[in-house]
């Protein structure tokens, strides 16, 4: 295909409650879309995962506009006649802004399938038409337990099939022991962006008597040899979220005994076809996978849960519905039914923004060719 325009466009969403982590707190999401066109007219969506602020990763919204703007962009225009499975090579001599590109990549490819009449589910290699999901609970606002547990108690009885709690120094063994002990049988896990440091080990190995799924980058993303140190010092599954960020990370980490059990986020990896190789490379081997969030609008989260159908995603994902965050969609929303929700079949993404909500949430938009 060849593209004839690239647009983004900046919309904020209400979310239907503040999120926080370790890193900060989100009372709103600010998003960017990418609208390909193609020299034939056909529409692709993108979604880029990065946020206002670079506190999950370096990356943040308005330098995501610069570099697609300046540099990710213009090298697609200049080559012409393309492919999607073309776009991480045109891309390669950029360093760096993973989320950047895999929204470009998101909507070229997309664009691809549309055309194709595929959908993104059959494209990457679905094997499920319904996948498991799961939540992740942020740290109450107002730093009660009571908050935690009345949030929980929802999600529990909406049906979401595995809990996620956020976790912080100061925020971690309490909570999660009372979980524990009201929920004696859910799937439990934890996640701390990074908020350890490896003096935290011995604290974090109380964990271990609470029976979780795994425990979620506790330590820093550059410390492999920290997670290593803390994978042998658990009995918990070790899992990494912000340190992999391509195959060979993933295979690294591994490897070196740091990580059992791997998030993959197609943001973070710089597409969706790097996260399916991610998959593929653990599926080979053995290690289980399952599928990031990043607060993804019904774009993102129809991507997200086509990857999350493929066979080696074995754990429930951060793939909750669309009422988890928003109470209106700029896609038609994603609806949990006994704790999973139906993969799109349409070609592509196998949705698209609703005109009027999408009017209605833009802040900003421009073109980018
Ligand atoms: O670390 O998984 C994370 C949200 C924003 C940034 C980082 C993370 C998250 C989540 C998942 O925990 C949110 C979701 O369900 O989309
Ligand atoms: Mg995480």
């Amino acid at each position: 295909m060849r593209l004839d325009s690239v647009e983004v466009i900046r919309c904020h969403l209400p979310l239907v409650r503040p999120f926080r982590t370790s890193f900060g707190t989100e009372y709103e999401k600010d998003v960017l879309l990418l609208k390909v066109t193609t020299a034939d007219g056909v529409v692709g969506w993108g979604e880029c995962a990065a946020d206002r602020a670079p506190l999950y990763s370096h990356e943040f919204n308005d330098a995501a506009i610069i570099v697609l703007r300046d540099h990710l962009v213009p090298r697609l225009m200049r080559a012409g006649e393309l492919t999607a499975e073309d776009v991480p090579g045109l891309l390669r001599p950029v360093r760096g802004h993973p989320m950047a590109r895999a929204a470009l990549e998101m909507a070229v490819l997309d664009a691809q399938l549309r055309t194709a009449g595929v959908s993104l589910g059959s494209y990457l290699g679905s094997t499920r038409d319904r996948i498991d999901c799961g939540v992740s609970v942020g740290i109450p606002d107002d730093d009660e337990l009571a908050t935690l547990m009345a949030e929980v108690e929802g999600y529990v009885d909406a049906g979401y099939r595995r809990i996620k709690l956020k976790i912080q120094p100061g925020w971690d063994i309490v909570p999660t022991t009372k979980v524990r002990e009201r929920w004696p049988d859910i799937p439990l896990q934890v996640d701390a962006n990074q908020a350890y440091g490896r003096d935290a080990i011995e604290h974090l190995a109380q964990l271990d008597a609470l029976d979780l799924l795994l425990i979620e980058q506790p330590l820093h993303e550059d410390d492999l040899r920290g997670h290593q140190l803390l994978a042998e010092r658990m009995v918990t599954a070790v899992c990494l979220d912000e340190s992999v960020i391509s195959v060979a990370t993933a295979d690294s980490a591994i490897e070196y005994g740091a990580c059992e059990i791997v998030n993959i986020k197609a943001g973070r990896v710089s597409g969706y076809l790097e996260a399916k190789a991610i998959h593929d490379m653990c599926l080979g081997r053995g290690i289980p996978v399952w599928c990031g969030g990043m607060v993804e609008t019904g774009l993102g989260r129809a991507a997200n849960i086509a990857l999350a159908s493929l066979p080696g995603f074995v754990l429930p994902g951060d793939t909750s519905a669309s009422d988890r965050f928003f109470t209106r969609d700029v896609t038609e929303p994603f609806v949990l039914r006994d704790g999973q929700i139906a993969v799109p079949t349409g070609p592509g993404l196998g949705v698209e923004p609703i005109p009027d909500v999408l009017d209605d949430i833009t802040v900003w938009r421009s073109p980018l060719t």
